[in-house]
């Protein structure tokens, strides 16, 4: 395990990207505003699968340089990419043969999204992480919602009649969700798109679980017999609590204090503005010095830094992301 997690015990720096279908509504549906994080925009709208289908429609991301990415992140000293090969709303980024909703089948573009990065990382000795979010899934029946319940209710600016279909129903809005169960899920979806991706684009170093909702131990043992597929991969902690702690703790969008910490390895991540998922409107931007700031206070405490960029539909990275990219990589030049 130590030669395992030797390269990313030294890293201290690496990108997350959470790019997806998500990127095209940008935090704006049906010409509302859509409260909270953009990637969640499906769950906060209660979108019809359907409806949310049709975005994929006009995902055609014709401005995306894989190696202009990487090479951004590779100039601000970054030394990993993650990028959500799929995320909550099921969507792969990677071509897919278990489903159609995937980037080669469900959009105008047609061509997988996570080939060219991963050639990109390999030309540049940059490591590439995969985030999989293998129980949340609401766009494959029978995948799994988590729900947020506020002090006013269902976290979502719907109607009251979807809201008690969505209390009644283990949180799905749309019933073709409920037309398998999240066993079948798993076989049928689940475990053989994580084979997929560690099969399909080389050396993959990082498998970013997240938010086990409806996890059992029998799926958790399914997808982590996977693995078997990558020996030298490294995976965080949120496949399945507590008997699946991975290999490095996940604190979110906060720095452990001194006294938290506990020996294990841990990475923060941490978003520039409010949100993970593009939001077009989002302009909460965090200060380059704020940034380098916390990268040095996570370096000093031992842990890495994985700072999110939220790309455009376009293709492109937000003007601000690539701003402070190039002000965090100065800094690293001179210290
Ligand atoms: C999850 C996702 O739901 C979110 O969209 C984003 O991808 C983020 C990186 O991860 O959200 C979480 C997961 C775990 C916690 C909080 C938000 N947590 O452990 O506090």
């Amino acid at each position: 395990r130590d030669e395992r997690m030797a390269w990313w015990r030294e890293a201290r720096f690496g990108m997350f990207i959470h790019w997806g279908v998500y990127a095209v509504p940008a935090g704006t549906h049906n010409g509302q505003a859509i409260g909270r994080i953009g990637e969640w925009i499906m769950n906060r709208g209660k979108i019809p699968v359907a409806d949310y289908r049709a975005y994929a429609k006009q995902f055609n991301p014709v401005k995306y340089d894989a190696d202009a990415w990487v090479r951004m992140a590779k100039d601000a000293g970054m030394k990993y990419i993650v990028i959500t090969a799929k995320h909550h709303d099921g969507f792969a980024l990677f071509d897919s043969k278990v489903t159609d909703w995937d980037m080669v089948d469900a959009t105008p573009y047609g061509k997988d999204l996570i080939k060219p990065l991963a050639e990109a990382c390999r030309k540049h000795g940059i490591k590439l992480g995969l985030y999989y979010s293998h129980a949340q899934d609401w766009g494959n029946p029978g995948g799994a919602v988590a729900r947020k319940l506020t002090k006013e209710g269902w976290a979502n600016p719907d109607s009251a009649r979807i809201d008690a279909y969505t209390a009644a129903n283990s949180g799905h809005w749309d019933p073709v969700q409920t037309t398998k169960t999240m066993s079948q899920y798993i076989d049928d979806i689940a475990v053989p798109q994580v084979k997929e991706i560690l099969t399909n684009y080389g050396d993959i170093a990082v498998l970013w679980w997240d938010t086990p909702t409806g996890m059992t131990d029998e799926y958790a043992e399914k997808l982590n017999a996977q693995l078997a597929l990558q020996p030298k991969i490294i995976t965080n902690d949120r496949l399945k609590r507590p008997n699946f702690p991975g290999d490095y703790k996940t604190p979110e969008q906060r720095i452990p204090k001194l006294d938290e910490l506990d020996g294990k390895d841990w990475e923060t991540c941490m978003t520039m503005n409010g949100t993970w998922g593009y939001k077009s409107y989002d302009n909460n931007w965090k200060s380059t010095e704020t940034m380098v700031r916390n990268l040095i206070d996570i370096a000093s405490k031992g842990g890495n830094y994985l700072l999110n960029v939220g790309p455009k539909a376009t293709g492109e990275f937000p003007e601000q992301s690539i701003k402070a990219l190039k002000e965090i990589g100065a800094w690293m030049k001179v210290n």
